[in-house]
């Protein structure tokens, strides 16, 4: 049986704007109020996923949400006619429509944790969406992201989906950006490696940003998916790294295989987290490539975003290959030190920058933008929905984003009901593209 790493993109939605939603992101502080244009980001995501395909991986995508969330509005009151919903809450709080209408959903890293099938006790592949407590704009995302991955992934034998944890802040769950799965093979069993910033209960006095997950909700997920015994490994955050602008994980840490490759600062024991992953999984040959910060400075890893990057093994290659954003090559000591690193002879051979700057403005690179999914030949023929790609599909999508999507969005465009009627436009006509059925909460 075949396996291999599928990758799930978030396709950028018609709404993408810069209003500054995410306290802890620094490039979402500081792009605060420029003018966005979505209709550049979904096509920078796309030629993203092509790149991908070049290299002969398997590329999906998800798709973004409905914005403005009027599903949420109803839930606070708010009556009458979509328009006058929104005109009436725009009105009352426009920060509240500017939270309703992100289109952080792109950052699919952020929509779910999985766990592959050989590392689960029913032998299927399991499911979680994630609450995204920790931001109210985020916070409203987990029940169209389920629905979504059901219909892509039927339950039944194969996979299994469970509820997002419950429980608000305190079990602030950020799925799969603060999750690394480490295997021999994608089809062997492997060892799983949660982060979390604080525990639900502690307080936290050493973070002046918000620790996004907690090790409750990590140990939940672990123990709803049934990872066996000794296979899950939880290890904290460096608080400083959080501190720095590292809001998840993946900011300053990225996994393929038995490959580790990681900030010197980005835990707070490192030796610790090697230590207890080969303990997890004696039979994985562990590389743990860890960057100095001499080398690498926690400020140039956090502003080139190095790390928020794809680590793949494209089929045929020995070496993996590094997924960059293209401010690693204008960021003197991050370009020197991948240089350095291909250079090396270790397991990383290959690396390519590519532009993603609309979402990195939001602090999305290209990890952000995609959701990994280990699956089998058979996994892969039961999927539900039309979310891989093929050459067909990629022009399709080009030509929707084309017909649908603004060029411009900035700060007043956000109430305009006209922007609203585009975006439910486009997600109507998109689900039918992806087949996805009737997963959104607006009425067409
Ligand atoms: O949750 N930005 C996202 C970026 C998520 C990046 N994901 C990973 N690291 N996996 C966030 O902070 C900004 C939206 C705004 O400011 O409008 C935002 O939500």
């Amino acid at each position: 049986m075949n396996w291999r790493e599928v990758n799930f993109d978030g396709i950028v939605g018609p709404t993408h704007n810069y209003a500054g939603l995410s306290y802890g992101n620094v490039a979402s502080a500081k792009n605060q109020g420029l003018v966005a244009n979505p209709r550049e980001g979904v096509l920078q995501g796309l030629q993203k996923a092509q790149h991908l395909r070049s290299l002969g991986m398997i590329q999906g995508v998800l798709p973004p949400h409905d914005r403005p969330h009027l599903a949420t509005l109803r839930g606070l009151g708010f009556t009458g006619s979509d328009a006058h919903m929104l005109a009436s809450a725009w009105k009352n709080s426009p920060a509240l429509v500017r939270n309703l209408m992100s289109s952080a959903t792109m950052w699919t890293a952020n929509a779910g944790t999985i766990s592959p099938s050989p590392d689960t006790e029913n032998g299927k592949t399991h499911f979680t969406p994630a609450n995204l407590a920790a931001m109210y704009h985020r916070s409203i995302e987990f029940e169209t992201t389920g629905r979504v991955l059901k219909v892509m992934f039927p339950e039944g034998d194969r996979f299994q989906h469970h509820p997002a944890i419950a429980g608000g802040t305190h079990m602030g769950d950020e799925g799969a950006a603060n999750h690394n799965r480490f295997c021999g093979d994608y089809g062997q069993e492997g060892a799983a490696l949660y982060v979390y910033g604080r525990s639900a209960f502690d307080g936290a006095k050493d973070l002046t940003f918000p620790g996004r997950q907690t090790l409750e909700a990590s140990e939940a997920i672990a123990r709803q998916h049934g990872l066996r015994d000794g296979k899950a490994v939880f290890i904290r955050q460096n608080p400083a790294a959080i501190n720095a602008g590292a809001f998840h994980n993946d900011v300053v840490a990225v996994s393929n295989k038995n490959v580790f490759f990681y900030h010197e600062e980005a835990f707070e024991n490192p030796a610790e987290m090697q230590k207890q992953l080969r303990r997890a999984a004696p039979e994985i040959n562990f590389d743990f490539v860890e960057v100095p910060s001499a080398k690498v400075p926690l400020s140039d890893a956090v502003k080139s975003y190095m790390f928020n990057s794809q680590l793949l093994s494209p089929p045929g290659d020995d070496k993996m290959r590094l997924i960059l954003p293209i401010e690693v090559s204008e960021t003197a000591r991050t370009k020197v030190y991948i240089d350095e690193l291909l250079a090396s002879g270790g397991p990383i051979g290959d690396a390519d920058y590519l532009d993603v700057r609309q979402s990195m403005r939001n602090g999305g690179g290209p990890a952000c933008l995609r959701l990994r999914v280990a699956l089998s030949d058979d996994q892969l023929s039961a999927m539900g929905a039309r979310s891989v790609l093929d050459d067909a599909l990629v022009a399709t999508l080009q030509n929707w984003a084309n017909k649908h999507y603004r060029d411009r969005v900035g700060a007043d465009d956000l109430g305009d009901p006209q922007l609203m009627e585009e975006c439910f436009a486009a997600l109507d006509e998109l689900s039918q593209i992806l087949e996805l059925g009737s997963v959104y909460d607006f009425q067409r």
